[in-house]
């Protein structure tokens, strides 16, 4: 048996990330289908679940499955994906932005609000940034109830996209050879040797539509439609984990001892926190990893009796995007939500 699994967008960063997931998380495979754009069509590919010949996507072919999952952009995603569910289509898991927000679709962190997919064949994977750090807030909501926070991000060039992470290669290597900057193509600015507080495009309000899909996707994701959340982010040069520094203030008291036993059971976290062996998250040692780490756990007198910092790192493309899209099929799966979903 296994699952008929579809990757639209297979080789991208992130679609390349959820063929390693599929198999790592033993996510049962009957076939697996790799849509590229014509340029790939035709070129084999070697997977753990042996040799694929890339096919072009046809709408035919990619509904002929049990699952899709969409590692595309998002105009791809507002054309095909209703049209894939519809009927006896597949479930489709869609990393584009596309329909995160839109009341009928379930925006899911499995370990969070898995249930949300009742029903459902559409399902929106959040944005990396939002679901990294939502992986510490939740538990901590759970336990003393978030009314405010604040995020401060230090993202990688993965969130780009492979092309993201070559610019920041190639920009480096030139730069440390030659001593001249390259033009910069996929960032606003030159990454190497600087941080760049600007990511996406900038709305009315002024902060950039990255920060509000902080904002928005995290008060869907608790289900806290007012929860106050403001977020800064900044594109930092390093290649595949976003780290964020966050500020809560708490309805109930907090204390770094109250909040460091909840993190330390949280499903997905690992807490990482031990100033005096100077241990504590960083992006090289969330590279690759499916948990995130949480660390610098404190609290503050910010908010009297009601507040902590803490720092979290996890890897953009697996927590942030490929393992959350697998772990969501997965639990449809186990929990037989994908059974009454197709049968509705
Ligand atoms: C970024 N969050 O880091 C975006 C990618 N989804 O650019």
């Amino acid at each position: 048996t296994g699952k008929k699994v579809g990757i639209v967008g297979a080789t991208g960063a992130v679609g390349e990330e959820i063929v390693g997931c599929l198999e790592k998380r033993g996510f049962a495979v009957s076939e697996l289908k790799l849509f590229a754009s014509a340029r790939s069509a035709g070129k084999v590919k070697e997977t753990p679940m042996g040799e694929v010949t890339i096919q072009e996507f046809s709408l035919e072919s990619a509904r002929d499955c049990d699952f899709v999952f969409l590692a595309v952009g998002g105009d791809f995603a507002k054309e095909y994906a209703e049209k894939l569910t519809e009927g006896s289509g597949p479930i489709v898991i869609d990393n584009s932005s596309a329909w995160r927000m839109d009341p009928d679709v379930p925006l899911v962190v499995p370990e969070i609000n898995l249930e949300a997919c009742k029903g459902k064949k559409l399902i929106a994977n959040p944005n990396c940034t939002t679901a990294i750090a939502i992986m510490a807030l939740y538990p901590l909501h759970k336990e003393f109830g978030v009314k405010k926070c604040i995020v401060s991000t230090y993202q990688a060039a993965s969130g780009a996209g492979a092309p993201g992470m070559n610019e920041l290669l190639d920009e480096t290597k030139k730069y440390v050879t030659t001593g001249e900057m390259p033009a910069n193509k996929i960032f606003a600015h030159p990454l190497p040797l600087n941080v760049i507080p600007h990511i996406d495009v900038f709305q009315e309000n002024l902060y950039t539509k990255e920060e509000m899909k902080v904002t928005w996707e995290t008060r869907k994701i608790l289900d806290v439609p007012d929860m106050a959340v403001s977020c800064t982010s900044v594109r930092i040069p390093t290649m595949r984990a976003h780290s964020e520094a966050v500020t809560i203030e708490t309805e109930k008291p907090i204390t770094t001892e109250s909040a460091r036993k909840v993190l330390e059971a949280a499903a997905g976290v690992t807490l990482v926190d031990d100033p005096e062996a100077s241990k504590y998250p960083m992006p090289l040692t969330a590279t690759g990893k499916y948990d995130v780490e949480v660390g610098r756990v404190r609290a503050n007198d910010v908010f009297g009796e009601h507040g902590l910092d803490f720092f979290v790192c996890g890897d953009q493309l697996l927590r942030g995007a490929a393992l959350n899209a697998v772990l969501i099929a997965e639990g449809l799966v186990a929990s037989g939500v994908e059974a009454d979903a197709v049968a509705a």
